[in-house]
């Protein structure tokens, strides 16, 4: 088979905080498995990934901890590079978007639009601390509700009371940074107008969808996308932090952290064909046509990925010699839970990877995750079920075959590969099956379908102690030694193949399997062939998974913070008849699309069956657009018509808290109820 040339990148993780089981499990363990994968097969692969190193979460984070935002990228690029190794992630380079070939790559990009004259520019109002001279993004100013007169509401919402408002409302406004009163002041900034890519983006989709077959979550996302047309979107941010904006007479501006964090995809490749002292390499892969780009991320990434990501590359392509492919693939994955809810570093919910290092090893972890990834819906990490995986599956299963094998090679043909015999039906069958296990991985693999393939890994291991209980070696070896050595020959060759098809799982059991075979690693198609020459030398065999114990598993669950107690009612009763009053009925979310200047609202179209309405609900947080259309939900449909931003919204649809501040989980009713069914 043809060798493929694959460029590889997982999204680069803010370098703000630790990386937790969740990210590995979103863009980041299936992507080091893919990438293990292809490179066994034989493809030339590289694989980028690395620090995002700009944007408002990292000055926030500095903001909090009262450090300069260098002293909060050093911290945890430094973490969380060692954390990736220690997990065994194989990336080529893991670099950092806070390089000098990284700002000079983004602007780059920004003087090649901004010279053919694509940008717009267009003037805004916005808040000014005249005392340092800055502009004040949302979150920097703080005043009175003008609903409710809290005077510790946010710019543009109020916790208190949770009304949504227009920052021009908002009474009484503070800069957050000195305590002055901040004015309106004037600023521009520079549009990229997407709009204009629209019908050559929605080809480029429907293309690749066509030829490669992309995941149904991620067209959808894509779908809701060019639902709306695309408009215009800013590329500069009036911050000190990022890259600057290149023009001579703008002091004050970078670029919007999402233009420059995508290119980050390409100077990390520049760093890395530098390091390697081979200054066109980055060109091998980025500018060839022949190359297979795949960019692994989460699903909150999408849209920078299948849209804008692309429409930056057609832009430069359009003008240069010098083109860059666009990604052939995004495997977008949902969201890793743990133990039933969010991870939330605020409230201590969830692991992070260095910690969960410190007490488990990477396999287990890497196995577990890879086992439940949240490739079509959000999944979740149970401590229970780490223990049931690690002991269940990866001893009892993988490590037992193994181990008996070893030792019964040892015991009774002297720590050698023995010589097969004539073979019976049952072995016969054993040799097909393990032929065709490699391909069956692979074929899962290559469709990113990682969850699936590490199921089929793991059937080898369990169809090969099957295998060694149905040929009872402990019996042939005294009545038969001909029959036993054939038996012991075939699973030592199971074994070879679990090695090899399990190494992108977990590659440090598999070399530690290798080394116990005294063997190398194959060609992965021919890993299901016969590669152990009789009389070969075997090493002592080694414990390859140690189980966890009950009490180990409960000292970690009872580390998690107590659940709170639900709220006390204290709101006064109301009669039924009171109650009766409310008509909750049951409709489906049409479509879905973001409130104008609110990042917290959404527009919905709701049928109800009989008629249709239009909602605005504070939901922007907790949901995309895209994810909401086809949801049954219930609403309140005799809720007095209010207007919200200047958005009619006839009525409320009902949403129930999470533990997580501001993101809300809405009622979703079953689907074989009827739309317009009142709630009794
Ligand atoms: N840093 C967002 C995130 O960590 C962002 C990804 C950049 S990919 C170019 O989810
Ligand atoms: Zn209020």
């Amino acid at each position: 088979m043809a060798k493929e040339k694959v460029l590889v990148t997982s999204a680069l993780p803010y370098a703000n905080g630790k990386i937790h089981l969740g990210h590995l499990s979103g863009a980041y363990l299936p992507a080091d498995i893919y990438v293990r994968y292809k490179r066994l097969k034989g493809d030339d692969v590289l694989y980028i990934c690395g620090s995002d190193e700009h944007g408002v979460p990292i000055t926030v984070t500095a903001d909090k901890e009262k450090i300069s935002p260098t002293e909060v990228i050093d911290r945890f690029h430094e973490a969380n590079k060692k954390a990736f190794e220690k997990f065994g992630m194989s990336f080529d380079i893991y670099s950092r978007t806070s390089i000098p070939i990284h700002h000079s790559t983004a602007q780059e990009f920004f003087k090649c639009f901004y010279d053919q004259g694509l940008l717009v520019e267009k003037k805004t109002m916005q808040f000014y601390d005249e005392k340092v001279n800055k502009f004040l993004p949302d979150r920097y100013v703080e005043g009175t509700c003008p609903k409710c007169g809290n005077e510790e509401a946010r710019s543009d919402e109020c916790e208190r009371c949770g009304s949504l408002y227009d920052p021009t409302e908002l009474k009484n406004p503070k800069s957050k940074m000195t305590g002055e009163t901040p004015v309106w002041k004037e600023t521009s900034h520079w549009y990229f107008p997407l709009g204009r890519f629209q019908e050559r983006l929605e080809k480029y989709v429907s293309e690749m969808d066509e030829k490669y077959k992309w995941k149904d979550n991620v067209l959808q996302y894509c779908r809701g996308w060019f639902n709306d047309v695309l408009k215009d979107r800013a590329i500069t941010r009036d911050l000190d932090w990022g890259v600057k904006v290149p023009l001579d007479d703008v002091q004050n501006k970078v670029l919007y952290v999402w233009f420059e964090a995508v290119l980050g995809y390409i100077s990390a490749t520049k760093e890395l064909s530098e390091k390697r002292g081979e200054s066109e390499l980055w060109k091998k892969y980025w500018q060839d046509e022949q190359t297979k780009y795949i960019a692994f991320i989460g699903k909150d990434n999408v849209v920078f990925h299948t849209i804008i990501f692309p429409a930056i590359l057609m832009a430069w392509n359009d003008v240069n010699q010098n083109k860059f492919c666009l990604p052939q693939n995004v495997p977008a994955n949902e969201f890793l839970n743990f133990e039933g809810k969010k991870f939330s570093k605020s409230r201590g919910w969830g692991i992070d990877v260095d910690e969960f290092l410190e007490l488990f090893p990477s396999d287990t972890l890497r196995y577990t995750l890879g086992a439940n990834l949240p490739e079509g819906k959000d999944t979740d990490f149970y401590w229970k079920e780490f223990q049931s995986r690690t002991n269940g599956e990866l001893a009892d299963i993988l490590g037992n075959f193994v181990n008996r094998t070893f030792t019964f090679a040892h015991k009774h043909f002297e720590g050698t590969v023995p010589a097969r015999g004539t073979l019976a039906k049952i072995d016969e069958e054993m040799l097909e099956q393990l032929k065709a296990a490699p391909v069956k991985v692979s074929e899962l693999l290559e469709r990113y379908k990682i969850k699936d393939a590490i199921f089929e890994m793991m059937n080898l291991a369990r169809a090969g102690n099957k295998y060694f209980n149905d040929s009872e070696p402990w019996k042939s070896s005294k009545a038969n030694k001909e029959q036993c050595a054939t038996t012991i020959n075939i699973c030592l060759n199971i074994i070879y193949t679990l090695a090899e098809i399990f190494e992108p799982v977990i590659p440090f059991a598999s070399a530690k399997i290798f080394e116990m075979l005294n063997a190398k690693q194959t060609d992965w198609l021919n890993s299901g062939e016969t590669n152990l020459a009789e009389g070969r030398k075997l090493n002592e065999p080694q414990i390859l998974f140690t189980k966890l114990e009950d009490k180990v598993i409960e000292e970690q669950v009872n580390k998690l913070p107590q659940v709170e107690e639900a709220p006390k009612e204290v709101s006064e009763e109301i009669t039924i008849d009171e109650f009766k009053r409310i008509k909750l009925r049951v409709g489906k979310i049409t479509a879905a699309e973001n409130v104008k200047k609110s990042d917290k609202l959404l527009k919905l179209q709701i049928d109800l069956g009989t008629e249709q309405r239009q909602l605005v609900a504070g939901i922007a947080k907790s949901y995309s657009p895209e994810e909401l259309i086809g949801k049954k939900i219930l609403m309140v449909a005799n809720l007095k018509p209010a207007k919200l931003f200047g958005v009619e919204s006839q009525g409320m649809v009902l949403a129930l808290d999470t533990t997580e501040e501001g993101i809300v989980k809405l009622i979703e009713i079953d689907e074989s109820i009827e739309l317009g069914k009142t709630a009794k």
